[in-house]
């Protein structure tokens, strides 16, 4: 057995591995990441598009702004259609200058890849049997296979970034933990071609045959939503398929514009929400998807992943640097407070925008009369895209 000693164990380098790795990186705490599947793979994901300013100056800080400020794009607002009619959210106007980033997740890995390799970070892909060892005592490691060697990884602290299957939320006993999810009746249906977006912003489609996203990666690249039966599989549905059901659920004017082309990438994501508490057992702490994950409607997941990566940065530091472990105590009740609220979000913006199977005649309505008010009123507006934008951290 080979032993490997560091600071910080990081399982998972997934975007929040990534980043959390980066900056304590660049103030001087070791980190070991280990990480399951291959550097091939995790490159090739396609999955979020949306980064709040927090993520933005997060990403800033740990040294990989330039690609992001260069290629991504700012966005100033976005629409919500409810079947043919057109509102616009002016996200810059109602919070007061703020906006997001259009930049996709594949392209924030990749530059946080490049930097960690840049800057000596040390990264194990294709880890397999990652194990979690007494993190509740004074010797927390954790064992995996690296290339056929049996490693035994010592460290201070983990961190389990391993997403929602992952190793490190199974390794707590089920008594210490409680969980939350709601599972929603539906899914989304992705697709991923080289055709220029229908509008320079983002459409989030209401209507009575289901849910549609309108979004982008550039302005070559679409990517496209649609709301599909929990049980569909990606081989029901040809591209054909895809751009027929996609037009009938926008108003007729976007729909002409839209223009079509083979996809590159379809896959099904179901849809939930999920909160495991608390986010510290001892010396692991839980971050990103591994301890939450939201619907994608809100474009919530990445950027809480980000938060949590704050938090216990902060943390972190404080304990390293300055022998203070104040922050770090602090970790959970700090992260868990910003991932409720962007979990009430996300549900609410779910449930408000797609069509629920087995809805009752009186939900129906409530839900059509939420989302009148939400479009009508400033007030509602302005709350929609304070969080959209992002609570402050
Ligand atoms: P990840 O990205 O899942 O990374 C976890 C990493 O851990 C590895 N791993 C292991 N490593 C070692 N040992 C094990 N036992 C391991 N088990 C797993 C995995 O291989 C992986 O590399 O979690 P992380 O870093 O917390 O990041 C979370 C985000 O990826 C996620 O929240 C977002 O993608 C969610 N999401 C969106 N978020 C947004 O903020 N805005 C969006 O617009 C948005 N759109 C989306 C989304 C997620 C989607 N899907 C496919 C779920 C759109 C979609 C379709
Ligand atoms: C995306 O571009 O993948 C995307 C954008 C906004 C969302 C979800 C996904 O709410």
């Amino acid at each position: 057995m080979k032993t490997l000693t560091t600071q910080v164990c990081i399982i998972g380098a997934g975007p929040s591995g990534l980043l959390l790795g980066q900056l304590l990186n660049d103030i001087g705490v070791d980190t070991i990441i280990l990480e399951r599947s291959s550097l091939d793979h995790v490159l090739s994901r396609v999955r979020a598009g949306v980064l709040e300013q927090g993520m933005v100056a997060l990403l800033e800080r740990a040294g990989v702004g330039e690609r992001m400020h260069s290629q991504g794009m700012v966005h100033g607002g976005f629409a919500i259609t409810h079947e043919n009619d057109f509102h616009r959210i002016d996200l810059d106007r109602l919070t007061g200058g703020k906006t997001v980033m259009v930049y996709g997740q594949t392209e924030v890995t990749k530059d946080l890849v490049e930097r960690r390799a840049a800057t000596g970070g040390v990264t194990h892909y294709e880890a397999s049997s990652v194990d979690l060892h007494d993190f509740d005592g004074d010797t927390p490691h954790v064992t995996c296979r690296i290339g056929g060697e049996d490693v035994r990884v010592e460290c201070k602290y983990i961190a389990g970034c391993d997403g929602f299957h992952g190793a490190s939320r199974r390794s707590v006993p089920e008594s210490a933990i409680r969980t939350f999810e709601k599972v929603y009746p539906f899914g989304w249906l992705g697709i991923m071609s080289d055709v220029p977006p229908v509008s320079h912003e983002l459409i989030y489609a209401s209507h009575s045959r289901g849910f549609a996203l309108c979004s982008m990666r550039s302005m070559s690249r679409s990517r496209h939503y649609i709301q599909c039966d929990a049980g569909d599989s990606v081989e029901a549905w040809s591209d054909e398929q895809f751009w027929s059901e996609l037009r009938r659920r926008l108003p007729p004017e976007i729909a002409e514009t839209l223009t079509i082309g083979p996809s590159f990438e379809k896959t099904i994501a179901p849809l939930r929400s999920f909160v495991a508490e608390p986010m510290r057992f001892g010396n692991l702490f839980l971050v990103g998807d591994a301890a939450h994950i939201v619907p994608p409607t809100g474009a919530k997941g990445l950027n809480l992943a980000a938060s949590d990566v704050n938090y216990l940065f902060e943390g972190l530091r404080g304990y390293f640097l300055e022998g203070d472990a104040s922050l770090l105590d602090a970790y959970s009740k700090r992260a868990l407070s910003r991932v409720w609220k962007a979990v009430r979000f996300s549900w609410w913006m779910t449930t408000m925008l797609h069509r629920f199977p087995n809805q009752t005649p009186f939900e129906a309505r409530i839900l059509e009369a939420e989302l009148a008010y939400t479009l009508e009123s400033e007030a509602t507006k302005a709350a929609l895209a304070e969080n959209y934008v992002g609570l402050p951290y």
